[in-house]
């Protein structure tokens, strides 16, 4: 490696334009585009070490997902299709926030602690959304791979998903799928046509559905699966990309307004869906005769499915432990109905991705989702194993074999490696259509609480520390009594605190029996933080 080429581009194209610090949080680096440069350039030098002590490839992706278009960030994807691994998360804010001059030295710095072997050959798979930074913005990475002698993919236009695929079909030689986008399409395709077997509708199902693609990234996934699965399904795309990104649409602003996205068609009972502006996130809604609107979220997908995988797994006899994980954000509602009448375990962790993935690994098929819509479901290599043993076992009773095939073809159906909105909308798809479902049908099984998420500006949100899965704040002292105190003058009343990992406020959660309450008690908590 070229070090003085290094602190070249370091000093000159990407020097440091930004005096504050940027931090690696719950999704990556994020904040305005045009203070990013820096940063993307000494990601692109710190995937090549990251890819030197894994001896895998590892992906950097380009996107601030639902945030406005003015906003840009990067994430790191570790060998499995992961999210980094927390340690270097500490090292990627390290070395994004030292000054031009000491970009070699804390490179070296890293190498040495992490007794990197520099001699190995590393790997780099690049992608990006649609954002106009976001060229611009992996060209910087580009350079920063190039210097350091890192072997280079870039996958130019990608949804979050699809990068986080082709990392784990490149490391994994394949075994998973074709590592690139194509293979992607193809074998999800492929196994929803297989699940769903052909036809289009089924009792109350109708194979047409309705995508506001939050004029993001998704929008292209969405064509290209509306193309590839046209004789199985009717797929309708409205924010398409040609109006502007995230912008009053999008699976964030559906589930925080409880509202259609602008664009919105408005035909009554239409099964609709919002996913998010980099395709990792989805919700379901529809409106009703009465102009009501009605939202599914994370929640309702992950009982769905969990009610279904338990149906599929008492009818193949399969001994395989099945569990759900959630976040202090799932409606109680959907919470009770989980561990009361699916009695399926329920475990709840801290928000972010990559503790509701890391849980779930823990049970053979693990589904999480966070109420964002967020969310996939896991296998046990072992359990796949199980199945697909049990799909062919000709010492099964028929009725065992049909359900262990059901299952075996919906694996392939599911990206694994993290949430994808069109991958999980295909599930859903199939789900509702092999019982027989609308969305009304679906949504009977329980009662979401009424629920408001409000966002309070405060001096230092970090002065707000919590436990028990952000359930509880421990600091500042007493404020959690004051909630409790709030709370319990609410039936069903739930309310907790946290401080953003991606905005600079504090997030009020609260739900209770009645519509009429909730404005209340989400403004009394608000009050208790400020
Ligand atoms: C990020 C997380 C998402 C989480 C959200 C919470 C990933 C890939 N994304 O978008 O899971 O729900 O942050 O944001 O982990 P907040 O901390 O601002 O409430
Ligand atoms: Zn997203």
């Amino acid at each position: 490696v070229d070090y003085s080429l290094v602190e070249s581009l370091a000093k000159n194209q990407h020097r440091k334009a930004y005096d504050g610090v940027i931090q690696y949080g719950t999704a990556g680096f994020r904040t305005k585009a045009d203070i990013l440069d820096h940063v993307l350039f000494r990601m692109g030098l710190l995937t090549v070490l990251r890819s030197q002590v894994k001896k895998a490839a590892i992906g950097l992706m380009i996107t601030a997902s639902h945030n406005p278009e003015a906003d840009n960030g990067v994430k790191l994807v570790d060998p499995n299709g992961e999210m980094l691994e927390s340690s270097w998360e500490t090292i990627a804010t390290r070395l994004a926030n030292v000054q031009d001059s000491q970009v070699v030295s804390t490179l070296q710095e890293i190498i040495k602690e992490q007794n990197i072997d520099t001699s190995y050959p590393a790997s780099v798979i690049i992608g990006r959304d649609t954002r106009s930074s976001s060229l611009p913005l992996s060209q910087a990475a580009v350079e920063g791979v190039k210097a350091m002698n890192g072997n280079l993919k870039d996958f130019g236009v990608v949804t979050t998903p699809q990068l986080h695929y082709v990392v784990h079909c490149t490391n994994t030689n394949g075994a998973y799928g074709v590592p690139t986008v194509e293979g992607y399409y193809e074998k999800i395709s492929k196994a929803f046509k297989t699940a769903v077997g052909g036809k289009k509708d089924n009792d109350k199902y109708i194979g047409k559905v309705q995508i506001d693609a939050a004029n993001g990234v998704g929008a292209l996934a969405v064509k290209e699966f509306k193309k590839q699965l046209s004789d199985v399904i009717d797929i309708q795309i409205y924010n398409d990309g040609n109006g502007q990104l995230n912008h009053m649409c999008g699976a964030d602003y559906v589930k925080i307004q409880q509202i259609p996205p602008v664009n919105d068609p408005l035909k009554p009972l239409v099964r609709s869906v919002s996913i998010d502006g980099d395709a990792d996130r989805i919700v379901y809604y529809y409106t009703d005769e009465n102009n009501k609107f009605h939202l599914l979220d994370g929640d309702r997908i992950a009982i769905l499915v969990a009610a279904h995988f338990k149906e599929l797994l008492e009818k193949s006899n399969l001994d395989l432990q099945l569990g759900l994980v959630q976040t202090a954000y799932a409606n109680g509602g959907s919470t009770a109905y989980i561990s009361e009448t699916l009695k399926v375990p329920v475990a709840c962790v801290p928000t972010g991705v990559k503790h509701l993935h890391h849980k779930a690994l823990e049970f053979d098929i693990g589904v999480y989702f966070e109420a964002n819509g967020h969310g996939t479901i896991v296998f046990k290599d072992s359990a796949v194993q199980i199945i697909r043993t049990a799909a062919d076992n000709p010492s099964l009773s028929e009725n065992q074999r049909t359900a262990a095939h059901t299952l075996s073809s919906i694996i392939d159906v599911i990206n694994q490696t993290v949430g994808d909105a069109l991958s999980d909308m295909l599930l859903v798809e199939l789900i509702l259509r092999a019982k027989g479902w609308d969305t009304v049908a679906w949504e009977k099984s329980y009662r979401d609480l009424p629920n408001r998420q409000v966002k309070v500006k405060v001096q230092d949100r970090n002065a707000i520390t919590t436990t028990d899965a952000e359930r509880r704040c421990v600091t500042p002292m007493g404020l959690q009594e004051k909630i409790d105190e709030i709370v319990a003058k609410y039936p069903k009343g739930r309310s907790f605190v946290r401080p953003s990992g991606t905005e600079d406020v504090v997030r009020v959660y609260a739900e209770c029996d009645r519509i009429e309450d909730v404005e209340k008690l989400a403004a009394q908590v608000s009050i208790a933080v400020f």
